[in-house]
């Protein structure tokens, strides 16, 4: 591997998985560096293609989303950097695939338990294609003040504490993320600030080795002391220890090799990593920290005087007049997000939406506060339900029975009736469910179905000014209205619509009082004395029956009658029945495989 640099303020990478947060701490880090151009030039997230919003300081920005590997570098040329947080099930198979793209140098692969034969293939292919594999089971690197990978070195505070955003004259690279993040708070203490951190990863395999990042880091020259934490089982130190019996290390080496514990222990002892298992003795941290110090490193006598190690290195070189100063900048502040400001209590947001009907945020959704296991065990029906989203309250029983009953009997009204025919028209044009639906719905209003609230309103208004028939009639005539809830073009006064019947009957069972509808069949009577068809229809029916049912229940004051009367919540109760008969006609024509509706030319007039 050796060569020098691998990542700089430009460098640019794409994101494998989109994963919200580590994607935001990158560029939130950018931010904090100075950074000109975001980090992530792109996302990939199998299947889906379009843009994530992030934000880039205070901005938010459109991040490219790719669904295939190559798409993503064929759009993102310069982004050489492959950041892989697949699971350990897809991360060989996509950091394989991201390999073979020419545009990509280095692959970051976070996913712990990678198959090792995996590995191994992905190690060797990068190897001999001169391309850097850091991971798995890595959190990542950084180069101060330039660029860093997904969740390295942990939070903003943490980052600012390190002086992470600005570099230092420190090469660090571990196995282990968590103790980066430690190391990286003993080198901001100690020198001049890190320069590039590497976690090579807990594997056995690694993609990359210590000896690897140390050769490098010793070809840059910004980096003027190396600090390595190593850790029991496997041999890798050993190829450090050789490069530095080499001379192929220039630079002053401070390590530790950490697991000296293990030997406290009577059997072999696994510790976190998969790479971490106290083997034979040449595996042990005593051995491996002994070699490293017999090589020329500067090896401490345990991990807490590691600290003291790397300060002396630092000052002796700083005495040497080896480290150029280090320019101190004010980072900027990052803005806090929202929702992590508001959870903290420290600012409040007003809310875009008010709801006082249902609430599905607790164990079970409720409807108007009632769970709705409770609707379930005390058998409430459709009704009950209408009741508690519409009305905010439990009705009873008879209120609802009745509600159940304008649903049955509004459900349909055969297929000649404008909705039906429109519903019909749009399945045989071969449209969706929800668009024969609402082409049928559609034709809802004063002249079909949709006269129950205006029926309600005029005969509520009339009989509580106690106009007589004959009065309301015709001041509406000289209005120019026709009174709503009356007249059908097929029902007679000698061939009533049983539906008006039926409720008519239910109402005067059940209701304590019926005058509205008394009435409205008095006004009827005066009106069927004009013509034939000038019968309550069903809309008349179901409008003056509710105003009944409000205000006879005693559950509604008269302003919130009033209210519901402003609204218009009736028509509602036709719109909820008639898409039942709407959604079975869509069925019929689909089921009949009827063909596209075309209407016959005989039955238009044509004129001019
Ligand atoms: N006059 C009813 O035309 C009629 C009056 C009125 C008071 C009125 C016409 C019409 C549509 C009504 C209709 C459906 C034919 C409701 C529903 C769902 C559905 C649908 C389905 C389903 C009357 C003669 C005299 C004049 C007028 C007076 C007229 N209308 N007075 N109130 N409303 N309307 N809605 O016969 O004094 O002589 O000058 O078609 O069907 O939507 O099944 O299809 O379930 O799907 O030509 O049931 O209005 O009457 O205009 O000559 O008037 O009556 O003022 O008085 P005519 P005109 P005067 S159910």
């Amino acid at each position: 591997m050796a060569t020098g640099q691998i990542f700089s303020r430009t460098t640019q990478a794409l994101f494998y998985n989109y994963k919200q947060l580590p994607i935001q701490r990158m560029l939130d880090f950018d931010f904090l560096c100075g950074r000109e151009t975001p980090s992530v030039a792109g996302i990939i997230n199998p299947g889906a293609e379009g843009f994530q919003k992030l934000f880039f300081g205070q901005e938010e920005i459109a991040i490219p989303v790719h669904s295939t590997i190559e798409a993503a570098c064929a759009a993102h040329p310069t982004a050489d950097v492959f950041i892989n947080f697949a699971s350990f099930r897809s991360a060989a198979a996509s950091s394989k695939l991201a390999l073979k793209q020419p545009t990509i140098r280095v692959v970051a692969i976070i996913a712990e338990g990678v198959p090792e034969s995996d590995t191994k293939e992905l190690i060797s292919y990068a190897r001999s294609n001169n391309k850097v594999v850091i991971g798995p089971a890595t959190v990542g690197g950084i180069q101060a003040g330039a660029f860093k990978i997904g969740d390295t070195a942990g939070t903003i505070d943490n980052i600012i504490q390190c002086k992470l955003y600005r570099p230092g004259c420190v090469g660090f690279v571990s196995k282990s993320g968590g103790m980066s993040n430690e190391l990286y708070n003993t080198i901001a203490r100690v020198t001049d600030g890190l320069y590039e951190g590497i976690a090579i990863g807990g594997d056995v395999f690694p993609g990359s080795t210590l000896s690897d990042h140390v050769l490098r880091f010793n070809n840059i020259p910004q980096i003027k002391m190396i600090v390595v934490l190593g850790e029991l089982g496997g041999r890798d130190e050993y190829s450090l220890v050789e490069a530095l019996k080499s001379g192929k290390i220039s630079k002053p080496v401070c390590a530790w090799v950490s697991g000296t514990c293990a030997t406290l222990f009577k059997s072999e002892v696994q510790f976190g990593h998969a790479g971490a298992k106290s083997g034979g003795e040449m595996e042990s941290a005593q051995a491996k920290n002994q070699a490293l110090k017999d090589a020329g490193a500067v090896v401490p006598t345990s991990f807490e005087s590691f600290e003291t190690s790397i300060k002396e290195t630092y000052e002796k070189l700083a005495e040497e007049g080896k480290i150029a100063p280090v320019k101190e900048i004010t980072p900027p502040q990052i803005p806090e997000d929202l929702n992590s400001a508001i959870k903290s209590g420290k600012v409040r947001a007003p809310t875009h939406i008010i709801s006082t009907i249902s609430d599905d945020r607790g164990e079970e959704p409720c409807y108007a506060g009632v769970p709705m296991s409770t609707i379930v065990e005390k058998g409430m029906g459709v009704g009950d339900v209408i009741s508690l989203l519409w009305f905010k309250r439990s009705l009873p029983r008879y209120c609802t029975q009745f509600i159940e009953i304008c649903i049955m009997l509004c459900a349909d009204h055969g297929p000649c009736v404008s909705g039906a025919h429109n519903t019909i028209v749009t399945a045989r044009a071969g449209k969706d469910l929800v668009s024969c639906l609402v082409s049928g719905l559609l034709t809802i209003g004063p002249r079909f179905g949709g006269a129950v609230d205006d029926a309600a309103r005029y005969f509520k208004d009339a009989y509580d000014r106690n106009l007589t028939p004959y009065e309301f009639v015709e001041s509406m005539k000289k209005k120019g209205i026709r009174v709503p809830g009356i007249g059908h073009r097929i029902k007679r006064g000698d061939n009533r619509d049983k539906r008006v019947e039926l409720l008519q009957l239910f109402a005067r069972t059940n209701f304590p009082s019926t005058k509205y509808m008394e009435y409205a069949v008095e006004v009827e009577t005066y009106t069927l004395s004009k013509s034939n068809n000038l019968v309550m229809n069903v809309d008349g029916a179901i409008g003056t029956l509710f105003m009944d049912l409000l205000s006879g229940s005693g559950m509604f004051s008269k302003q919130e009658i009033d209210e519901i009367v402003n609204i218009g919540y009736l028509n509602g109760l036709f719109v909820l029945a008639r898409s039942i008969g709407l959604i079975g006609h869509t069925f019929d024509q689909k089921r009949l495989k009827q063909p596209l509706y075309r209407h016959p030319w005989e039955d238009v007039l044509y004129t001019k």
